[in-house]
């Protein structure tokens, strides 16, 4: 069972801006119990990362695995928003001259440009930081075992072993290329292991069961493959314009991707495969799972 694309976007865009009103109000000048000031440059800056455009899809899959498992949507609110925090932390990092070196993201300019480079590395800092403090705060209404499950899973996915290795992995890449396994392994970490953390979230959140955990992996892990493979056509099909960002960078980088390895056609196919095998995983779960499945097509499809 699939929701309709109208359907699915309509959601999207209500969750989006649950997200937003949330984020806005973390991002305040307001100072929280123990924290000293905030500097109005540096919130600045974060809130400039953090509030300017951008699809929200990470915090929609967190609100609506919870959904389908009937946990509680306030706490899978504040769960999205700090996962968001930390994907907007990696964007304003991966812009960075020493990394990716780019002017735009989201149709607007980078925030080393819009601020400075040492602001930007704060702000990325400080939302790093920021997320574990949005889960472990009394605000956010889960038993103390959930958090620290929370925690640990958001830590693995987004460290050494999750996306910033892969973000090295990545950078290794532009001097020697890693090969199929190679590419795999970097894009699982780098881009799957916080999509595959938003889909587990839920099963968390609602303390289902390690099965359905496993299951809530595993098709995170098929949605970030078609991430990873619609990102990688868009880069080659796709123009600046569209994307809000620079496009063709794989190639003029001589990154391997999968595409590149294999061609525009294969790459489609197995896209197509990655969502046929996501919507198997959640077949059981009926017309619960049609937000979900329809996020899947979603990913697929996307054009920026
Ligand atoms: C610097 C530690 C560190 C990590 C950077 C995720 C990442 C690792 C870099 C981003 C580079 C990139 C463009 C990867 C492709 C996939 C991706 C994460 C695209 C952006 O995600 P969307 O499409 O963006 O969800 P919006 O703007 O909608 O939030």
């Amino acid at each position: 069972m699939i929701a309709s694309r109208d359907m699915f976007e309509a959601e999207l865009k209500a969750s989006a801006s649950e997200i937003e009103n949330l984020l806005e109000r973390l991002l305040s000048g307001d100072v929280l119990d123990q924290e000293v000031a905030r500097p109005e440059a540096l919130r600045q800056a974060m809130h400039y990362a953090v509030l300017n455009g951008g699809k929200r899809l990470r915090p929609f899959l967190v609100m609506e695995s919870t959904r389908m498992f009937g946990g509680n949507q306030t706490a899978a609110l504040r769960i999205g928003a700090a996962l968001e925090c930390i994907h907007c932390y990696s964007l304003v990092h991966d812009d960075l001259p020493a990394m990716d070196d780019d002017d735009l993201r989201r149709g607007k300019p980078t925030v080393h440009i819009a601020f400075d480079e040492a602001t930007a590395i704060l702000a990325g800092d400080g939302l790093l930081t920021y997320a574990f403090d949005i889960i472990a705060a009394p605000e956010t209404e889960l038993a103390a075992t959930a958090k620290i499950e929370l925690v640990l899973a958001l830590a693995r996915a987004a460290g050494i072993g999750g996306m910033v290795g892969g973000q090295a992995l990545d950078l290794a890449a532009e001097k020697a290329s890693p090969g199929e396994a190679g590419i795999l392994t970097l894009q699982a970490m780098k881009t799957g292991a916080l999509i595959r953390f938003a889909c587990e979230a839920g099963a968390i959140i609602a303390g289902a069961s390690e099965v359905e955990r496993k299951v809530m992996r595993r098709f995170g892990e098929k949605i970030g493959l078609a991430f990873q493979l619609a990102d990688d056509l868009l880069d080659i099909t796709s123009d600046a314009a569209t994307m809000g960002k620079a496009t063709g960078k794989d190639a003029d980088r001589g990154k391997g991707t999968l595409v590149g390895l294999h061609g525009q056609s294969w790459a489609e196919e197995q896209l197509a495969m990655h969502v046929k095998d996501a919507e198997a995983l959640l077949e059981s779960y009926g017309e619960r799972a049609s937000l979900l499945i329809a996020a899947a097509h979603f990913v697929a499809d996307r054009k920026s």
